[in-house]
């Protein structure tokens, strides 16, 4: 039997369809799903429009904890129409304030060798548990919940071969900061990053989670670590011990590639504006001002990660010029922290305690002053993801965010006499499911009825792929953008579920004139046509950064290169993505030209190039279609959902 890394491991176990060969398209059982409340009214809208009478995966689990703020009626009718959904169709149901979804998933349900797709780019956090966990559009998490497979490329296994400890004042974030230093945020597509070596043992699951929560901001396809004694312990505290097994890789595994990273010599490190590769040391940056320190979200807001900035405020004051805010991951953390004392020290030293939510990490709340310096400990400091534009967002673990919000300023503890608090996971979690709506058994199902509000409408139609491709460049963006460049969220979230609203944002953060400019060209026949440099697409899963410009007539986006989820989401509603052959190209290419693709089916279905013809002077432009032939019938069909109510 040959030797197998963990990824192998349970890919192996789930394989559908396809073989191992890096690079080709595999077909995967999904055994959990989880949808949260921005992407997940769309995924419910989609299941329900493929005609399914349950969900197949156990559980299918649906979180909301993104639009909580509730300024109109529009949360709340997503809220109510996502509870009577899972009612009927048989999903868990987390109501709003019970935790963010990627927390309370590796709290209540991840489990060790068993596959996740989440409709959210950061599901890999469920790799801290030794899950294969990923993120995918709505809509393909929408067909894993009516039991299809999901399909991806086979990825390339790196491994991250950890050694040593970690010393005082630096955590699991230095770490994955560390590893987006070395990787950046583009180029990694098709690979998945497997923690080993003998580091693995010091850390907790808790840590490794925000490792591989945060290797999102890489691009790669998911990380995971290994399921040991630490898996072990971890599911005791939470009251699963039943769901450990044990996940090694076997002795002799083989890597595409190892990445050494020694433990002890991380410093504390920080993403400085505006991308979470931007990564300097905070001793680089001491003395800096800071306005506004932010601890939570999906990445640091562990009862570790509290608790620490909680043992650093005992006793102190929050400095007059901060404004510091705290976010429990989940209920339950909150619960730990109110019963061994750890609340009471951080609401005396001068903390808003926030909702148990994304909220201030989406920028749909505690956005800062105009030009602040905001310290947070989540995982993205794209430009403007605050809600405020002229914010200077930097992303630092939980100890480096405590001390700036006593000092004032950023400030590395090392250079201090404050000896660095160690912290003690508790023997157990308190149990809560006071927010888990489990759903009814089957029988009782079918008579709940599914209610929807003024704003919840049908998934939008598109038409088949056109036979000629005529029309415009509407924008020409340069390199990394993503999916907040083009679908904002913050105070736009809540029109998640009306995209004919939505889509008049479509790259507001760039170009407010987009949308009429596109809905201009599809009123009069045109195909829209988007232009961009390299690792097109980063960030978040959204599907609406596909969706809503396909329902502007987008059909057609030339990159340099895409990132994973985005390129699949694209496909999912009928937009092309085509990368530029040559580079060079990109450069006779700008917004107004007239662009052209003739005979673009023929030529898809015969498997023939494509010829793109630009400007007036039709330059010829080579570009490359690089589909399976799935994908390639999904494109044709104008979408994932005709061609699976199709087939
Ligand atoms: C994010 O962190 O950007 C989000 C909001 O959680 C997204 C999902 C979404 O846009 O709904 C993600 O990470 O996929
Ligand atoms: Fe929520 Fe932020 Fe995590 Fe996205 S990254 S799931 S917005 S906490």
């Amino acid at each position: 039997m040959m030797a197998l890394n963990i990824t192998e491991k349970i890919l192996h176990a789930h394989r559908v369809a396809g073989d191992f060969e890096p690079g080709s398209e595999l077909a995967i059982r999904i055994d959990q799903t989880l949808t949260q409340d921005a992407t997940g009214t769309m995924a419910m809208l989609q299941f329900e429009a493929m005609g399914l009478d349950r969900v197949r995966t156990d559980p299918a689990v649906s979180y909301v904890d993104h639009n909580t703020v509730q300024v109109g009626p529009e949360n709340a009718d997503d809220h109510r129409y996502l509870r009577t959904a899972a009612a009927h169709y048989g999903l868990v149901y987390s109501k709003p304030g019970n935790g963010i979804c990627h927390q309370l998933h590796l709290e209540r349900f991840a489990e060790p060798g068993k596959t996740l797709l989440g409709a959210d780019s950061h599901t890999p956090t469920a790799g801290g548990m030794g899950m294969l966990a990923m993120g995918a559009g709505g809509l393909d998490v929408a067909v894993a919940m009516g039991g299809g497979p999901f399909y991806l490329t086979m990825p390339r296994v790196a491994q991250v071969a950890l050694t040593g400890r970690l010393r005082p004042w630096v955590c699991a974030k230095d770490v994955i900061l560390k590893v987006l230093e070395r990787l950046s945020t583009k180029g990694n597509v098709g690979v998945v990053l497997e923690y080993g070596g003998p580091g693995v043992r010091s850390l907790d699951v808790p840590d490794r989670a925000t490792i591989t929560n945060m290797g999102a901001e890489c691009g790669v396809t998911t990380s995971i670590f290994p399921s040991d004694a630490r898996t072990r312990r971890f599911l005791g505290i939470v009251g699963r011990a039943d769901a450990w097994r044990e996940l090694q890789a076997d002795t002799g595994a083989r890597y595409d590639q190892v990445i050494p990273l020694d433990l002890a010599s991380v410093e504390p490190m920080a993403a400085a504006p505006h991308s979470p590769g931007n990564v300097v040391t905070v001793a680089s940056l001491a003395g800096m001002p800071v306005d506004q320190v932010l601890i939570g979200s999906c990445t640091n807001g562990s009862y570790r990660d509290l608790k620490m900035a909680a043992r650093i405020f005992k006793g102190r004051r929050i400095h007059p010029s901060v404004e510091c805010g705290v976010a429990p991951g989940s209920r339950r953390i909150l619960t730990a922290l109110a019963r061994d004392g750890s609340l009471g020290d951080l609401l005396d030293a001068g903390v808003r305690l926030l909702e148990n939510a994304c909220g201030f990490c989406i920028g749909n709340s505690m956005s800062p002053r105009a030009d602040a310096v905001s310290l947070r400990t989540s995982n993205r400091n794209f430009e403007g993801r605050s809600g405020t534009p002229s914010a200077q967002v930097y992303l630092v673990s939980p100890e480096i965010a405590a001390m700036a919000a006593l000092n004032g300023k950023m400030c590395d503890p090392r250079t201090t006499d404050l000896l660095a608090p160690r912290i003690r996971l508790p023997r157990s979690l308190p149990d809560d499911d006071a927010m888990f709506l489990f759903p009814p058994p089957p029988a009782e199902r079918a008579a709940m009825p599914v209610e929807r509000g003024p704003s919840i409408g049908e998934p939008p139609h598109n038409e088949p792929l056109p036979e000629n491709l005529d029309g415009e460049v509407l924008i020409k963006v340069g390199d990394r953008i993503t999916t907040d460049h083009i679908m904002p969220a913050g105070a736009r979230l809540k029109h998640r579920s009306n995209v004919p609203v939505y889509a008049q944002y479509v790259f507001e953060p760039v170009d407010p004139g987009f949308a009429g400019r596109a809905a201009a060209l599809r009123d009069a026949g045109g195909h829209g046509v988007i232009v961009a440099g390299e690792s097109y697409g980063q960030g978040s899963s959204r599907e609406h950064a596909a969706l809503c410009p396909m329902y502007l007539g987008v059909k057609a986006v030339v990159a340099l290169s895409f990132e994973r989820i985005h390129a699949a989401n694209l496909i999912n509603f009928g937009i092309l993505p085509l990368t530029l052959k040559r580079p060079d190209d990109l450069e006779t290419l700008a917004q107004g030209q007239r662009v052209r693709i003739p005979c673009l089916r023929r030529r898809l279905e015969a498997g023939e190039p494509l010829q793109l013809f630009a400007g007036d002077n039709d330059h010829e432009t080579s570009v490359c279609c690089c589909l399976t032939d799935r994908q390639r019938d999904i494109v044709l069909a104008g979408g994932l959902l005709n061609y699976t109510v199709e087939s």
